[in-house]
């Protein structure tokens, strides 16, 4: 990615021309085993420069045309800081104290710390052309920047504008792109080279090169980094969140704006979770239970995305696994037999602490959950009584 500061001109630029993208309409189509809703929309001429979730799990933005970073939480907006005038966005982030935001720009490549609580924006750092930001385990800032000579970077945030950054790796090629740590910190970044579409590569460096790293001296990308992808489109941002790393396609190599699915334990298999009718950009995850996987339910977590056309559509979307269930099957055996009638009726009327799948407990697929449920399954089973309804016997979503 040139810089973030770029985005909206690329957009343009693209969509102009791609003739029947803007069209304002349906936007966001889930592959199977997902489901997607319409969050937030923003203003017309509204350009996205951030994206994070509050502690409460609400959509914190920056918006370009106001100036304005914004908490949404149901139907109220509370302004957090604004810029006047506006600056471009580079990312927004939680901080792990859950108390304060922070705020990257590449205008004049400031770094600004704001508390949830209102006070507005304090410089804390500078950083040129700051792309993204991720905190490890200890509360490390790592913060992927444009080098000036040798290469892009990764830096440490500090809290001093003035004194240089610690450089954690250098010798990044190309421009400075999104970063993400797994659960055990190693770290996974996308190289970003707009003179080389669909050339981008995802790589991996071990947790214990980075923190040897942030110890002690930089290291070389080239030498400490493994690819696990390449020939990538238009990546702009990457996470990781259920056992998976998910990243943004702006779409501009495959013509298909596109949010995908890394899965580690499939050989670093790639599958598409959304496709969008605008270049999907910003995302900020929210961990669940479970991986995410399609049909694991709102316990796989579950993730925002900002699409745009860079000039009158701008929305936020919220995508999660579907629920998927075997309708009978309630006590997580795999197979629905008399043991599930047993399990229902102990639930009903000996302990209503027994645990069970509740939404495959509708076995007559009346939207309640009772005797008749269980004399329904007896009667499939033993008396040649009516077959289960889907999802039956097969996994699926509620129909
Ligand atoms: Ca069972
Ligand atoms: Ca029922």
């Amino acid at each position: 990615m040139l810089f973030r500061r770029a985005l909206g001109i690329v957009l343009v630029g693209f969509f102009l021309g791609s003739p029947g993208y803007l069209v304002y309409g349906q936007s966001v189509v889930p592959s199977e085993g997902f489901h997607a809703d319409a969050l937030l929309s923003f203003p017309a001429g509204g350009l996205p420069g951030g994206l994070c979730h509050s502690p409460g799990g609400h959509p914190i933005t920056y918006e370009t045309e106001s100036g304005e970073i914004q908490l949404h939480t149901g139907g109220a907006s509370a302004v957090l800081a604004q810029f006047t005038p506006s600056v471009f966005g580079s990312f927004l982030v939680l901080h792990p104290d859950s108390e304060t935001v922070i705020f990257a720009e590449s205008s004049e490549s400031n770094v600004y710390s704001m508390p949830l609580t209102g006070g507005g924006a304090v410089l804390i750092d500078n950083i040129s052309f700051a792309y993204d930001l991720v905190f490890d385990s200890d509360g490390n800032g790592l913060v992927s920047s444009l080098g000036l000579d040798s290469g892009s970077r990764i830096v440490l945030l500090d809290s001093d504008p003035t004194a240089a950054n610690q450089e954690v790796v250098t010798g990044i090629p190309g421009f400075s792109g999104p970063l993400t740590l797994d659960a055990a910190g190693n770290l996974y970044y996308v190289t970003a080279d707009l003179a080389n579409p669909g050339m981008q590569s995802l790589r991996r460096i071990p947790a214990a090169v980075i923190q040897g790293a942030i110890a002690g001296a930089p290291v070389d990308f080239g030498t400490v980094s493994e690819t696990l992808l390449d020939e990538l489109g238009g990546a702009f941002a990457l996470r990781w969140l259920g056992g998976k790393l998910l990243f943004t396609d702006l779409g501009f190599a495959s013509g298909t704006p596109a949010l995908f699915l890394v899965d580690p334990d499939a050989n670093f298999a790639l599958s598409t979770v959304a496709t969008f009718d605008f270049s999907p950009s910003y995302m900020a995850v929210w961990p669940g239970t479970v991986n995410l996987d399609p049909g694991a339910g709102p316990g796989g977590g579950s993730l925002m995305v900002v699409f745009s056309d860079g000039t009158s559509v701008s929305r936020v979307a919220e995508i999660y696994a579907e629920t998927w269930f075997v309708r009978g099957e309630l006590n997580g055996d795999g197979v629905v037999d008399i043991s599930d009638a047993i399990t229902l009726l102990s639930r009903l009327f000996i302990d209503p602490k027994t645990p069970i799948t509740f939404i495959a407990a509708d076995i007559n697929h009346d939207d309640g959950v009772d005797i008749s449920d269980a004399n329904y399954l007896l009667d499939y089973l033993f008396r040649g009584g009516p077959s289960i309804s889907a999802p039956f016997p097969v996994r699926g979503p509620e129909s």
